[in-house]
């Protein structure tokens, strides 16, 4: 009977011990536990903070690149917080010379279907990589919807090889009154910084096409012409000066020469004036190789309302004059229309026509 009683205390006693044993271990773990998911929060939070920071351009991208990350405790957050690096100079994905022909025609449908990256409004920045520059690419604009096709068939795909944070402005020119060039790149400009804070600006006619992505459309550190070797001109420059078709400028370059000129109605001259106005300010042209700067333009006959403008000689002539009050200091439109496509936002407006 005692020896019995004996047995039953031992047993008891180790069934407690076992108990305790137990309870502390699931106690150990569940703190531990605990203390790992606490932190997992809170450090996704902050990397992501810092993420955000790098990409808004306040964060240093380097405060970016030195957030240690621990793929081992954060198997699924990899993917979001991955760290983006500048984009490399020159881009990796550029192929070169390239073929443009306009014998057969292109729809917006197509061009939206060959290019699913793109953002509302013409929109795209690289995913991979933080882009160097932020481009708008402003486009002078009326009636020529054909053309504007073949650009952006050709151009999107470009600009995207190129990792370039852009926006696509089309300036249409309302009405049939004569048509004011310049005065639209002018209006291209102030909407434009109106969504985005863009550093750079493209001037560009619709019917022009480069025929090498090595020819980027971005700013330099003196105003760039980059439509210097077209088809019609036989492949070279018409003139030292000439600073018509595709040009580009930095918002610190532009704001110094004023923007351009507002009172350049039809054909001829504004480039010219354009011109004018940075070597009166010191600035030289940046351009690049004539092999590099090939360009395609798509034929066209002279449109309507866009007559040789018989007082641009006598405009340029005094284009350090005026160029301090004609600019983007008196620039003054009415928007009329903003239309948003995949592939380009169009900004209809009404900028008045030539005094009599
Ligand atoms: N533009 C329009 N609509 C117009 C006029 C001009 O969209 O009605 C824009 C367009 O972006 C064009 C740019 O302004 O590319 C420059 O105008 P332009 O193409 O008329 O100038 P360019 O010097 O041609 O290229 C002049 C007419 C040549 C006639 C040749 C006839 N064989
Ligand atoms: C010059 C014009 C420029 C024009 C350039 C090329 O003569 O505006 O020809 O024209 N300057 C003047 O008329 C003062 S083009 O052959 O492309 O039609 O850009």
């Amino acid at each position: 009977m005692r020896d019995s009683n004996v047995n039953f205390n031992f047993l008891h006693r180790t069934c407690t011990l076992v108990v305790l044993l137990c309870f502390l271990h699931i106690s150990v773990t569940l703190f531990y536990y605990v203390r790992s998911w606490d932190f997992k929060q809170h450090f996704v939070q902050s990397h992501q903070g810092q993420r955000k920071l790098a990409a808004e351009g306040e964060g240093t991208e380097e405060e970016a690149k030195h957030t240690t990350t621990f793929p081992d405790l954060l198997p699924n957050a990899t993917e979001s917080t991955k760290d983006l690096q500048k984009c490399p100079e020159p881009s990796p994905l550029l192929v070169g010379p390239l073929r443009i022909e306009f014998s057969s025609p292109v729809s917006l449908e197509l061009v939206r279907k060959e290019n699913p990256a793109l953002q509302n409004g013409g929109r795209f920045k690289p995913k991979d990589c933080i882009a160097l520059q932020k481009v708008a690419i402003i486009i002078p604009f009326r009636n020529r919807d054909e053309h504007l096709k073949f650009w952006l068939y050709y151009l999107h795909p470009i600009l995207q090889r190129q990792q370039l944070d852009y926006g696509v402005y089309i300036i249409n020119q309302d009405g049939d009154d004569t048509f004011n060039r310049a005065k639209l790149l002018n209006v291209g400009y102030a909407e434009a910084l109106k969504e985005y804070d863009y550093d750079c600006f493209v001037f560009s006619d619709v019917d022009l096409i480069p025929m090498d992505d090595r020819n980027t459309y971005k700013c330099f550190s003196q105003p760039r012409h980059l439509s210097v070797s077209m088809d019609k001109f036989g492949f070279r420059l018409p003139y030292n000066q000439y600073f018509g078709g595709v040009s580009s400028m930095s918002k610190e370059q532009f704001l110094k020469i004023n923007g351009f000129p507002n009172n350049y109605w039809g054909w001829g001259g504004e480039d010219d004036d354009i011109y004018n106005r940075l070597s009166s300010k010191g600035m030289s042209i940046s351009r690049p190789s004539g092999a590099i700067g090939k360009c395609r333009m798509i034929r066209h006959e002279r449109d309507k309302q866009n007559d040789p403008n018989p007082q641009r000689f006598d405009r340029i002539a005094h284009t350090r004059e005026t160029m301090h009050k004609d600019g983007i200091n008196s620039l003054s439109y009415k928007v009329l229309k903003v239309e948003k496509d995949r592939l380009f936002t169009k900004i209809t407006v009404h900028v008045g026509k030539p005094p009599n």
